[in-house]
C-alpha cells in the first residue's frame, strides 16, 4: 500500500485558502488518504503515490464542497399566494402582522406528517446538492410548538443520514411569536428557554441556536434571554440580525460571541466593528434581498474595513427566499450587493464554514475532509457569473466519488 488511497490530477486548484486569490494552485493535485486530503499542492511537488488509484481531472477546476450555511429548508406547504399578494403592492411585513407570512408556513408544517415533511425537503436539498452543495445548516422555527419543532429537527436529521450530504441543525424556536400565545410573549419565551429547548437538546437534535430579532419578530431583550438558555446548554449561538430595520442586532451577536449575524442590511457601524472584534462571521443572503425588493444593501464595505468574514447562503424558505440554487445565490451577491467573484466564493466555502463552528472543511488544506467538487469552467469566476447553468462536473465525498444522480 502507498501511502495514498487516490490522487487527482490534471487539475486547477481554488483551495480558497487565505493569501493569494481563490488560493489557486494552476496545475495541482490532490491526495487523499482514509477520506481526508492528505495531501494538496503544485503537481510537481507531488510526493511518491505508491499504488494510489489516479483519476484524471481533465484540466477542471476543483473547489472545496460547497457549503450552504442558512436554509429553512424543511416546511409545508408554499407561499406562492402571497407573492402574487405583494405583487399587488402588500408589504411583507404587513401580511406577516395580518396573520399570514410566517405564521402561515407555521400552519401547514404543523398539519404536514414527518414523511411529507422529509419528502418535499428532500427535493429541495437534492436541487441544492446537483450543484456541489456537500454541508448544509437547516433551521426549525416553523413549528414553534415542542412537538413541531422537534418533528421539523428530526426530519433534518434524516436527511444527512439518508443522503450524501452533511447537516448541520439550529433550533429557531424564536423565529415568530405563536398565535396562541398572542399578549403572552414572556410565556412564550420561557417556553422556548425551558421546556422547548430541554426536548430538544434531550434528543441532541441542534448544534447550534438562533432568533429572528426584528419588530415583526423578537426584542434585542428577548434574544438575550434565548441566548442564554443556549449558553446555560453549551450551544453556540447565531442572529437574524436588523434585516428590515436597525435593532442593534449586530452588537447583540457580537457580546454573545455569536458563530454568526445573517443578513445585516440595516447594521450600524458600531456593531459591525464589534462582529470583527468578535470574530462573528456576516452570513449575506441576497436571495431575501432580491425577493423581497430590498433596496438597502448591507454594509460591505464596512465588513471588509472591520475584518469581518463574509459568508453567502440561499436562506431557502417559503416566504422571502424560494432558493434552490446556491449558484444563482452567489451571482446576486456578486451584482447585488458587489461582492467579487472571489468573496462570493469564500462565501460558500470557507467564512461558511466558520459560520457552522466547523474547522474541518471549507478549503482544500491537507487534514480537512477529502469533500470537493470538480467544474467544468475555464475560471472561478464563472461559478458567480452564469445564471441558471450548472457547470458541474463530479462530486467527490469522503474521498469517493458521488454518483450522480444524488
Ligand atoms: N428571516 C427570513 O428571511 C426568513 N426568516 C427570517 O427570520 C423568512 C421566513 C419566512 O418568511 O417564512
Ligand atoms: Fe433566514
Amino acid at each position: 500500500m502507498g501511502p495514498f488511497d487516490a490522487i487527482w490530477l490534471n487539475a486547477r486548484l481554488a483551495t480558497m485558502a487565505p493569501g493569494k486569490a481563490y488560493g489557486a494552485i494552476d496545475d495541482g493535485a490532490i491526495a487523499v488518504r482514509n477520506g481526508v486530503l492528505a495531501w494538496v499542492g503544485p503537481r510537481a511537488e507531488l510526493p511518491a503515490t505508491g499504488t494510489a488509484a489516479i483519476h484524471d481531472a481533465g484540466g477542471r477546476w476543483i473547489t472545496p464542497g460547497l457549503i450552504d450555511c442558512h436554509t429553512h429548508l424543511v416546511f409545508g406547504g408554499d407561499r406562492a399566494r402571497e407573492f402574487e399578494l405583494r405583487l399587488e403592492g402588500v408589504s411583507y411585513e404587513d401580511i406577516a402582522r395580518g396573520g399570514g407570512g410566517i405564521r402561515s408556513t407555521v400552519a401547514s408544517t404543523r398539519e404536514a406528517s414527518e414523511d411529507e415533511l422529509f419528502e418535499t425537503a428532500r427535493r429541495r436539498l437534492l436541487a441544492l446538492m446537483a450543484e456541489g452543495v456537500t454541508t448544509v445548516e437547516i433551521k426549525s422555527g416553523y413549528g414553534l410548538d415542542i412537538e413541531t419543532e422537534i418533528k421539523m429537527l428530526r426530519v433534518a436529521r434524516r436527511l444527512g443520514v439518508s443522503l450524501p450530504i452533511t447537516v448541520r441543525t439550529t433550533f429557531l424556536g424564536a423565529h415568530a411569536l405563536p398565535p396562541e400565545y398572542e399578549g403572552r410573549r414572556d410565556d412564550y419565551i420561557d417556553l422556548v428557554t425551558g421546556p422547548m429547548i430541554d426536548a430538544v437538546m434531550a434528543e441532541s437534535l441542534a448544534d447550534a441556536v438562533d432568533v429572528f430579532a426584528e419588530n415583526i419578530a423578537f426584542t434585542a431583550d428577548e434574544a438575550a434571554r434565548v441566548f442564554a438558555a443556549a449558553q446555560r446548554h453549551g450551544l453556540p449561538v447565531k442572529l437574524h440580525a436588523d434585516q428590515l430595520s436597525d435593532q442593534g442586532g449586530a452588537g447583540l451577536a457580537a457580546r454573545y460571541r455569536a458563530l454568526s449575524a445573517e443578513h445585516l442590511e440595516y447594521a450600524n457601524e458600531d456593531g459591525i466593528a464589534a462582529m470583527g472584534r468578535a470574530g462573528t462571521v456576516a452570513v449575506l443572503l441576497p436571495g431575501a434581498y432580491y425577493f423581497l425588493r430590498d433596496t438597502r444593501p448591507p454594509p460591505v464595505a464596512s465588513m471588509r474595513r472591520h475584518g469581518v468574514e463574509m459568508a453567502v447562503a440561499s436562506d431557502c424558505n417559503p416566504g422571502s427566499s424560494p432558493a434552490v440554487s446556491l449558484l444563482l445565490i452567489l451571482n446576486m451577491a456578486c451584482t447585488l450587493f458587489r461582492l467579487t467573484p472571489e468573496e462570493a466564493l469564500a462565501g460558500v466555502t470557507r467564512a461558511a464554514a466558520r459560520a457552522l463552528g466547523l474547522t474541518d472543511r471549507g478549503t482544500l488544506e491537507s487534514g480537512k475532509r477529502a469533500e470537493f467538487v470538480l467544474w467544468d469552467v475555464k475560471n472561478p469566476a464563472e461559478l458567480c457569473y452564469w445564471m441558471g447553468a450548472n457547470p458541474l462536473s463530479q462530486i467527490v465525498r469522503s474521498g469517493e466519488i458521488v454518483q450522480r444522480p444524488i
